[in-house]
């Protein structure tokens, strides 16, 4: 019934103006699909490769559009995703790509929902999902690797865990990003916006951080519930050579530890994701013991205890995350599709996450289109947050997507 008829692979811009790869898949019964591949700018060692759009897109018409077309299903995903990784033949999706890999992935099950003529997140298994949504977790200051002369923390993040709907989440996002230009504006700090449309200001972690309060609080205020606080770090690209470095000082693991669970207790952060460098399975376990817990965005606004999430920790790799599991490393794991290169694999790492009772946050990355594959895929998998930025027109596809889900529009 959604027997793959056709794939044609494309170079089309992402938002920082670098080719990506789109792909199209035709199915038997008319059924069409599209999607493109994201780019991380902090990306992990541990991560698929992504090969230069060119490369990956002669790569994948040589050897996988073959095992794709009159041999298998756009309907069964499992097929879609052996046939990618069988065409690949190696571990880390070099040939290919995971950038051609995770573009034809997605669109395979685009395709197929077309075919069926039902929403994606209904396809990827949403219809026994509960009535709660993502809660968008929205980037409002950042730095790091996404904006030169800014903080050292990467994102500075609004979560609106009190909002009644996703609809109201989303546009509170929007009013705390609007908050904190007016209050930099205030202070007389002029400020840019970094890769994620986040404010780039060049100030320092704490006075970030304490921007970002004063706006949360305007904001609930107005809004009339609960706003919190998370961060990604991302540690990884402060480490070196055994510490953190930081602008103006280093910290020692003991140290960057400390700091950590300093700043989960002053803010009430909800959520902290790669608090320490990819490789630090042992810091992450001892950080989770001394401040994890699951709040819940839906019922327990005012439930205590931190998500502490890891991105480049797992890269969405079930292998690391049962490395994870097993020595108690992080309670929530970042799932970024293009991490592991095919939807499949995603799925195994958020089913076994959520196995283990670690809560899956599914995420864009710095580098996006206007693909909304991942708003489905939140929804599909009951995920209670999903990090997708706050304004910009890459990032808003995935927002208002989440909100015509919510309107069954
Ligand atoms: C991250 C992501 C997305 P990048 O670190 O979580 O915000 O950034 O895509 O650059 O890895
Ligand atoms: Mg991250």
């Amino acid at each position: 019934m959604t027997l793959i008829t056709d794939v044609a692979l494309r170079r089309v811009l992402d938002s920082r103006g670098n080719p990506t790869v789109e792909a199209d898949i035709r199915t038997e019964n008319g059924g069409f699909g599209r999607a493109r591949a994201p780019s991380g700018a902090s990306t992990g060692a541990f991560e698929a490769v992504e090969r230069p759009a060119r490369e990956a897109i002669a790569a994948a018409r040589e050897q996988a559009v073959p095992r794709l077309v009159g041999e298998v299903y756009a309907g069964d995903q499992r097929s879609v995703d052996a046939a990618l990784r069988a065409a690949d033949g190696t571990d880390d999706l070099s040939t290919i790509g995971a950038n051609s890999a995770v573009a034809l992935s997605m669109a395979a099950a685009h395709a197929a929902a077309d075919v069926l003529g039902a929403p994606l997140f209904q396809h990827l298994g949403g219809t026994f999902r509960g009535d709660g949504f993502p809660v968008p977790l929205g980037n409002v200051i950042g730095g790091g690797e996404h904006a030169a002369e800014s903080t050292d923390i990467q994102e500075f993040l609004a979560a609106p865990v009190g909002a009644p709907s996703v609809e109201k989440a989303v546009f509170t996002n929007a009013a705390v990003h609007e908050a904190v230009g007016d209050l930099l504006a205030d202070r007389g700090v002029a400020a840019a916006t970094g890769d994620e449309g986040a404010w780039a200001p060049a100030i320092d972690d704490s006075e970030a951080l304490s921007v970002l309060a004063e706006a949360v609080e305007l904001v609930s205020e107005d809004v009339g519930f609960e706003i919190r606080i998370g961060l990604d770090v991302a540690a990884a690209e402060l480490y070196d050579e055994g510490v953190y470095r930081y602008s103006h000082t280093t910290r020692e693991l003991d140290e960057q530890m400390a700091y950590i669970a300093d700043l989960v207790e002053r803010h009430n952060l909800v959520y902290v994701e790669d608090p320490l460098t990819e490789t630090e399975f042992e810091g992450f376990a001892e950080l989770t013991e001394q401040v994890g817990g699951h709040p819940s965005p839906r019922t327990g606004a005012g439930e205590t205890g931190t998500l502490v999430c890891g991105d480049d920790l797992f890269v969405t790799n079930v292998e690391r995350l049962t490395r994870g599991i097993e020595q108690g490393a992080a309670n929530s794991i970042l799932v970024k599709p293009n991490q592991i290169g095919t939807l499949t694999a995603a799925f195994d790492a958020t089913e076994r996450a959520v196995a283990a009772g670690y809560s899956p946050v599914i995420s864009h990355r710095s580098g996006e289109t206007e693909d909304t594959t991942i708003a489905h895929l939140a929804v599909a998998t009951d995920a209670p947050f999903i990090k997708t930025g706050t304004v910009g027109g890459e990032r808003t596809a995935k927002l208002n997507e989440l909100i015509r889900i919510e309107h069954n529009a």
